[in-house]
């Protein structure tokens, strides 16, 4: 078998350099712990590290005690004395270690990425035949289509975002918000253009679809501008519908409705085999939506949705579409994921 060399090519803009130090120095800050090193001192102690993980711990309520270096002399070090909280945070951080150590690559190249594949792409010797990504492109689509127009209600996320890509434009921008429905797009949702498809990758704040989306539309004023939301996350910023109404922007926010942070009860349910704590109750979406100045909308059947769209898309200022969703295609996705075989 051969093995393959993972080069990762980092861009610029989120390199050590400046960008780990600071976090390392506002763990440090959230501890309460003297920072007496300089800028430099950090860049150099945290060059190649991972310290990304710990400040979205710290940045979600976690007190993050200790950080473990992969890359350096002080792979170990105790960061932090927060005695209370060690066996939590021993926990996780022991998972984020091992995450970090396995993703480790044989080759980092820090620079622009577009540049970085076209000087890497000259360098790659012998022949290059496109014939085996084909396979792999046609599994790619076959998945695309699957559940795409299942009637079922709740509607299976599939459906939603099929039925929504077929409404939009090519230029028309979607930005999700961050959960279940998050990974549904960017599994199933096609980009046709640079910059028509938002998501919050990294920090993966809840909350952002909305107000990213109003930026969104101040920017491109003749696109169409849809945030995907959980019901969890657009409760989280749904006062800037009124913002959107103010400023007159037509909005669409299409609410994955299942009175749960899915996502969490997903992670749950595969790591101890149950969820707990993560289900809700929601207000009316369409009394919502008024009480704002805002249209509603509430999906009632799978063909509902299409006409929803269009008149929501076609609306001048902003609304709200609640969708009831199936999520049991997680579970099946889960074991289908643990049995793929790449083609190529
Ligand atoms: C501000 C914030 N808090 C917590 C989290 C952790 N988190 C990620 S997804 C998720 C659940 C999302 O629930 P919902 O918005 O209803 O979307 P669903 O998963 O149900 O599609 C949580 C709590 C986060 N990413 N951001
Ligand atoms: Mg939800």
């Amino acid at each position: 078998m051969t093995a393959l060399a993972v080069i990762r090519v980092t861009p610029v803009s989120v390199y050590p350099e400046t960008f780990l130090p600071v976090f390392a120095k506002s763990i440090y800050d959230m501890n309460g712990l003297p920072t007496t090193a300089s800028n430099a001192e950090w860049a150099k102690l945290f060059a190649g590290a991972c310290a990304i993980g710990p400040a979205v711990l710290a940045a979600n309520g976690c007190i993050v005690e200790m950080l473990r270096i992969p890359n350096s002399s002080h792979t170990g070090t105790i960061l932090g004395a927060v005695p209370a909280r060690r066996a939590q945070n021993e926990a996780l951080l022991d998972w984020m270690n091992r995450y970090v150590m396995a993703n480790q690559p044989a080759v980092e190249v820090v620079a622009d990425v577009r540049e970085a594949l076209e000087l890497l792409n000259g360098l790659v010797k012998g022949q290059k035949d496109p014939t085996p990504f084909f396979g792999l492109r046609r599994l790619i689509l076959e998945q695309l289509e699957e559940s795409a127009t299942d009637d079922g209600f709740p509607l299976k996320p599939q459906r939603i975002l099929h039925d929504l890509r077929a409404m939009m434009g090519r230029e028309d921008v979607l930005v999700s918000d961050v959960g279940t429905h998050k990974l549904w797009v960017a599994r199933t949702f096609p980009a046709y253009e640079p910059n028509t498809v938002l998501i919050s990758n990294g920090f993966a704040a809840m909350g952002f679809s909305l107000p990213a989306a109003i930026a969104a539309k101040l920017v491109h004023p003749d696109r169409k501008v849809v945030a995907v939301s959980g019901d969890g996350g657009f409760l989280m910023n749904v006062q800037e519908l009124e913002t959107a109404r103010r400023l007159g922007l037509a909005v669409v926010c299409v609410v994955f409705h299942d009175d749960a942070y899915n996502l969490t009860q997903w992670k749950q349910q595969t790591r101890f085999g149950r969820a707990s704590g993560a289900t809700f109750s929601n207000p009316d979406f369409v009394e919502l939506a008024h009480a704002f100045g805002a249209k509603g909308y509430h999906v009632t059947a799978a063909r509902d949705l299409r006409p929803m769209l269009a008149e929501a898309l076609a609306a001048a200022g902003p609304s709200i579409i609640d969708v009831p969703v199936d999520y049991r295609e997680n579970a099946r996705l889960t074991a289908r994921l643990g049995q793929i075989v790449c083609p190529i």
